[in-house]
């Protein structure tokens, strides 16, 4: 059996020895798929900068992601949308990197992180011409670190996918973040996925898969019926079918859903009026 190893440590240490670390976010869920201890670990070095590729962008209307890259900039944060899928804006990224190094550098040193399958290892090939780091539907696909010699100046390193640990199952799932084979019931989180999505985006499982239902329980029933997938005896298999639906979701993308740049804009602002109103009373208390 292989040794666990410790992808945070691993990550840490390419973040301390990289001049520039580009963080792949998937552009279906900017916030979500932040991994903002790591963004802090780089924003408290100086000299080091932070990218942001927002990658996948080919999934996401343009206007949504223009709303997206705006909300970045004004948090101070550069960001690039990307699609590693249809090479949109890669050499971009390529000169952004270079262009960003602060101080008299000549060989840049650069690191990927961020969750895993967000496009790191497919955004690496294609500045660098050809495959070299493997990529897979999977996610926890790249499991070392991996460095690629990108121009004379240039060299950039692949790491692992790493999961920030307030990310709750459900998120995991809608992100694409776990292997359906790494879940301990996959029928209960098929109904967590298929709430979850629901709640963001309602109707469009409904519209993608041509299945009316009322609650999940119901819509993995029709699901399964529609696709045949039976026991032995007849009856349906629910399991099967639940695994099919999370890997249609994780794997292939099939079901068009996206974070919305205006709640989170909405929640933000709330946040904020909460965190002035604590300051304000505890202001008035001091006096
Ligand atoms: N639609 C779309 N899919 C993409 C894009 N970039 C990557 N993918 C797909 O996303 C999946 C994961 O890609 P990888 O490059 O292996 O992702 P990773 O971030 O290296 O993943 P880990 O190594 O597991 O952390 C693959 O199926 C890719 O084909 C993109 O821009 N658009
Ligand atoms: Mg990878």
């Amino acid at each position: 059996m292989g040794k666990k190893r410790d992808y945070p440590a691993m990550v840490r240490k390419m973040i301390r020895g990289s001049d520039v670390v580009v963080e792949v976010i998937d552009g279906r869920f900017p916030s979500l798929s932040r991994a903002k201890k790591y963004e802090n670990m780089v924003k408290r070095v100086r000299g080091k900068t932070l990218l942001i590729a927002m990658n996948k962008v080919d999934l996401v209307p343009r206007q949504v992601v223009n709303q997206w890259k705006k909300i970045f900039m004004d948090e101070g944060i550069s960001v690039i949308a990307t699609s590693a899928r249809e090479r949109l804006s890669t050499n971009v990224l390529k000169k952004a990197i270079i262009r960003s190094v602060k101080g008299e550098i000549f060989f840049i040193t650069s690191c990927f992180i961020g969750l895993p399958n967000t496009g790191k290892s497919s955004l690496i090939n294609i500045l660098k011409g050809r495959s070299s780091a493997p990529v897979a539907p999977i996610p926890g696909f790249t499991k070392a670190i991996q460095v690629l010699r990108i121009t004379t100046r240039l060299r950039i390193f692949d790491t692992p996918g790493v999961l920030p640990s307030n990310l709750s199952l459900t998120d995991k799932l809608l992100l694409g973040t776990i292997r359906p084979e790494q879940l301990p019931d996959t029928l209960r989180a098929s109904w967590a996925l298929v709430n979850r999505i629901d709640t963001i985006k309602p109707n469009v499982i409904k519209e993608i898969y041509g299945i009316n239902y009322e609650t999940p329980v119901e819509f993995i029933e029709k699901f399964a019926e529609k696709r045949n997938k039976r026991k032995k005896g007849g009856e349906l298999d629910l399991d099967t079918a639940a695994t099919i639906f999370l890997n249609e979701h994780i794997n292939k993308g099939k079901i068009p859903v996206w974070e919305n740049p205006n709640e989170y804009l909405q929640k933000k602002e709330e946040r904020e009026r909460e965190e002035r109103e604590e300051r304000e009373k505890e202001d008035n208390l001091s006096f």
